[in-house]
C-alpha cells in the first residue's frame, strides 16, 4: 500500500486501468506519492524541490510504463518501480531545462520553477538527485535480473547522449546555428529529445517481461512525434492573445518548429497522420490496446 500527494492511501496492485483519462489521472495522483515514500525522511531544501518538481505533472510516461506492462502480463504494482524511474527522469529534465543556462523559464506546470522558487543551485542539485533516484528505482524490480539490467541500460541510453541529453544539445546548438533546422534535422532532434523517454516507457514493460517490444516502439516512435509537434502547436495555440508573437518570436530568432515548417493546418494533419500509424502500430494486441490508442489520440487533443 502506498499514498497519494493528496494523503490518501492507494493500492496500485487492484489499479484497473479503465477507462483512459482516468487512469491517467489517478496514475498523476499516486506515482508522485510513491516516488516521494523514497525519500520522506529527508528535509531541506532539495528534497523540497524534488517533491514540488514531481507535483503537478500528467504522468503520461508512468502510464505508459504500467500499460505496455498489463499488456505483457505484468501487473500495475510490479511495473511501479519502472513507472517512478520515468517520472524522476523526466522531472530532472524539467527542472533543468527551465534553467537560465536552457530555456530560462519562470512558470512552469502553473507555478514557479524550481529555480526561481529557490535558487539554480537548489534546481541543479535537486534534478540530480532526482536522476540518480530514477535508478534507485529500477533496483527494486523484482525480474529477472537480465530483463532489469536491459531496462536500467536502455533507461541511460534513453536520457543520455543517444536520447534526451544529445537532444537538448543539439536544440541549443540549433539557436546559434546560421540555417533553421530542416523537417528531418528537427524530426531527428525531437525523437532524442522527447521520443526517447516516451519510447523507454512504452517499451518497459515487454523488456521486463522479456518479449518482443517492437510493436511498442513503433507505438512510441509515431507518439512521440505527434507528442512533440501537438507540443508545438499548444505554443502557438494555447493561448491565443499570444499565439501570432509566439509564432513571429519563433520566426525572427530563425527557430524551427513543426508549425513553422508545415505551417498550422499542415502540423495538425502531421500530428493525426502519427496517430493513426501509432494505433496501426498497436495491431497484434487487438482490442487490449484499447487504452493506448485512446492515449495516442489524447496526445494530440491535449490543452496543457
Ligand atoms: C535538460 C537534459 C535536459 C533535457 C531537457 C525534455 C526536455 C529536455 C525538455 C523539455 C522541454 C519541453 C517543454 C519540451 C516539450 C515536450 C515536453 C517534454 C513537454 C513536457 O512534457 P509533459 O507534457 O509534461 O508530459 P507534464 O508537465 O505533464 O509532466
Amino acid at each position: 500500500m502506498g499514498y497519494r500527494l493528496d494523503g490518501q492511501p492507494f493500492d496500485p496492485i487492484g489499479f484497473d486501468p479503465h477507462p483512459f483519462d482516468e487512469a491517467l489521472e489517478i496514475t498523476s495522483l499516486f506515482v508522485p506519492g510513491w516516488i516521494a515514500e523514497q525519500f520522506k525522511n529527508q528535509d531541506g531544501p532539495v528534497a523540497d524541490a524534488m517533491r514540488y518538481a514531481l507535483d503537478g505533472g500528467k504522468c503520461l510516461r508512468a502510464y505508459l510504463v504500467y500499460e505496455g506492462g498489463r499488456l505483457h502480463g505484468i501487473p500495475h504494482g510490479k511495473s511501479l518501480p519502472a513507472a517512478k524511474a520515468i517520472e524522476c527522469i523526466h522531472a530532472y529534465s524539467l527542472i533543468h531545462d527551465d534553467l537560465p543556462c536552457m530555456d530560462d523559464d519562470g512558470i512552469r506546470r502553473g507555478k514557479p520553477t524550481v529555480h526561481k522558487k529557490w535558487d539554480e543551485a537548489t534546481a541543479v542539485l535537486a534534478g540530480d538527485a532526482l536522476q540518480s533516484l530514477a535508478f534507485e528505482c529500477l533496483g527494486q524490480l523484482k525480474y529477472p535480473a537480465d530483463h532489469v539490467m536491459d531496462l536500467v541500460v536502455s533507461l541511460a541510453k534513453a536520457a543520455g547522449i543517444a536520447g534526451m541529453v544529445g537532444g537538448q544539445a543539439a536544440d541549443i546548438a540549433a539557436e546559434t546555428a546560421k540555417a533553421a533546422l530542416t523537417l528531418e534535422q528537427i524530426t531527428d532532434l525531437q525523437a532524442r529529445k522527447t521520443g526517447a523517454l516516451i519510447s523507454w516507457a512504452a517499451q518497459a514493460g515487454p523488456i521486463l517481461a522479456g518479449d518482443d517490444p517492437t510493436a511498442l516502439r513503433q507505438y512510441a516512435q509515431a507518439l512521440g512525434l505527434a507528442f512533440q509537434i501537438a507540443d508545438d502547436i499548444l505554443d502557438v495555440e494555447g493561448d491565443a492573445a499570444t499565439a501570432g508573437k509566439r509564432l513571429q518570436k519563433d520566426a525572427d530568432a530563425g527557430k524551427a518548429t513543426f508549425v513553422s515548417l508545415l505551417g498550422l493546418q499542415g502540423a495538425k494533419a502531421r500530428a493525426l497522420e502519427l496517430v493513426e500509424q501509432a494505433e496501426a502500430a498497436l495491431d497484434p494486441y487487438g482490442d487490449n490496446a484499447a487504452p493506448l490508442k485512446e492515449a495516442a489520440r489524447f496526445v494530440i487533443s491535449r490543452d496543457k
